[in-house]
């Protein structure tokens, strides 16, 4: 088989990709190691940036966000009882928006569906060949029989485990890598969410996220240990835990039931360096992590995905390389702010292990001045709806 560009990975990344590429008459092959229904059933992001927003409109994909998608202006932080709210329009004139990463690909899939461009599902040992050659190659299994794709260029949209990384030799890529000692438990529930906004709340007892899907879905986290089980935590117990750091005032209003998922995820950050090797390029996970904190995992990947379509747009448009002889730097540079945000916001809102008083009256610190001053709030507001691209 032969192929513009070969795709690995039928993530968001992947698939918003082809998307894009497809309706410029640009040939692809998406490749994914799983299939359409254990990628759907997995519960992962739910804000999205206005740059994200506007990509998925620019794919032919945006009708149904745009109809079920909740329009958020601000968040809400607490500390202890502590509640106060940020607004992001007064201070960007902008706002994220609500529709979780499983619509995102739900309605991906089904416009790459529509459009026949093909999708090949259950694809085993996948490997990269001659990348930093003019002419490189994919081979993979299905169902045990080889396979062959011939390309121009390969995006490695493969995720944090996938190949497309490890196959840029040691002795070009470097790694920087923040493992966080703890995780957060999330549970999505039938239930009304307890504020229309977002709640991060800090307490003595940890982190907290209230979140949604919409009005009648609501997904919460809260911070806990990284050798704790999804098993550990009755549905009860969470909803317990929950009420202990949110401010009184939501704790009483929340509506509890149960969950219908359970789920923990480590917090890492990580970016690799370069993003491209030769016709190879990195795109989302496959390349950088962010820990949730801040929502930038699926943005971040969409500016990937922005820099690297209009990189292979000018390519075959007019055989101008530029945009892909720039792409790693151009990408890494808005990666490593949405980075230095995560990391931040994170830092602020988590109970450390080894946390000292000392450390703990800095966090509460900045925190009320967060609280009360405009320019403070400013920064969080413009980092949290999206630096531009
Ligand atoms: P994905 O979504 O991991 O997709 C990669 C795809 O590649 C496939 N794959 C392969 N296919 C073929 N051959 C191989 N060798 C392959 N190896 C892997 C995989 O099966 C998969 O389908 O990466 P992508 O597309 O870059 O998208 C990135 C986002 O998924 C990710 O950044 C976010 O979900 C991160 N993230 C969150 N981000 C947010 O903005 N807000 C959140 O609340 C949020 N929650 C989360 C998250 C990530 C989580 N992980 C990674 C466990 C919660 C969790 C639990
Ligand atoms: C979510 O709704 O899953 C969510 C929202 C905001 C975050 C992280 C996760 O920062």
């Amino acid at each position: 088989m032969r192929t513009q560009v070969a795709i690995i990975g039928g993530g968001p990344s992947g698939l918003l990709l082809g998307q894009l590429l497809h309706r410029k008459g640009i040939d692809t092959v998406v490749l994914e190691r799983k299939t359409k229904d254990y990628v759907l059933g997995r519960i992962r992001a739910g804000i999205l940036e206005v740059g994200m927003v506007d990509l998925m409109r620019e794919a032919g994909v945006g009708d149904r966000m745009d109809r079920e998608c909740f329009v958020h202006d601000g968040t809400l932080i607490s500390y202890g009882d502590d509640l106060f709210g940020i607004n992001f329009k007064d201070h960007t004139d902008t706002s994220v928006v609500v529709y979780g990463q499983t619509e995102v690909t739900r309605d991906l899939y089904d416009a790459r569906e529509a459009s026949g461009a093909p999708i090949l599902y259950n694809t085993e040992d996948v490997a990269i060949h001659d990348a930093d050659g003019d002419a490189p190659h994919v081979t993979y299994r299905v169902a045990g029989q080889d396979h062959r794709i011939d390309c121009d260029f390969i995006a490695g949209c493969d995720g944090f485990h996938g190949v497309s990384r490890q196959t840029i030799p040691l002795s070009v890529r470097r790694e920087y890598e923040k493992v966080y000692p703890f995780g957060w438990l999330g549970i999505l529930s039938e239930t009304p969410p307890v504020n229309d906004e977002l709640i991060y709340a800090s307490s003595d007892r940890g982190f907290a996220l209230c979140s949604m899907r919409n009005a009648n879905l609501s997904r919460y986290y809260i911070q806990c240990s990284l050798s704790d089980s999804p098993d550990d935590w009755t549905d009860a117990a969470f909803w317990d835990e929950l009420r202990r750091r949110i401010p009184a005032s939501e704790a009483e209003a929340l509506i509890t039931g149960p969950s219908i998922e359970k789920s923990i995820a480590p917090l890492r950050s990580f970016v690799t360096e370069p993003m491209r090797w030769g016709r190879l390029f990195l795109c989302g996970d496959a390349a950088h992590i962010v820990p949730p904190t801040g929502a930038k995992g699926l943005n971040t990947a969409a500016s990937d995905v922005h820099y690297l379509y209009h990189g292979l747009l000018h390519r075959y448009a007019d055989g101008d390389d530029d945009g892909l002889e720039r792409y790693s730097e151009r990408a890494l540079a808005r990666i490593w702010k949405a980075e230095r945000f995560s990391w931040w916001f994170t830092n602020l809102m988590h109970r450390y292990p080894d946390q000292s008083e000392f450390d703990l009256k800095m966090q509460q610190a900045e925190i009320a001045f967060l609280r009360d001053n405009r320019d403070a709030q400013a920064v969080m507001a413009q980092n949290y709806v999206g630096l531009p691209y």
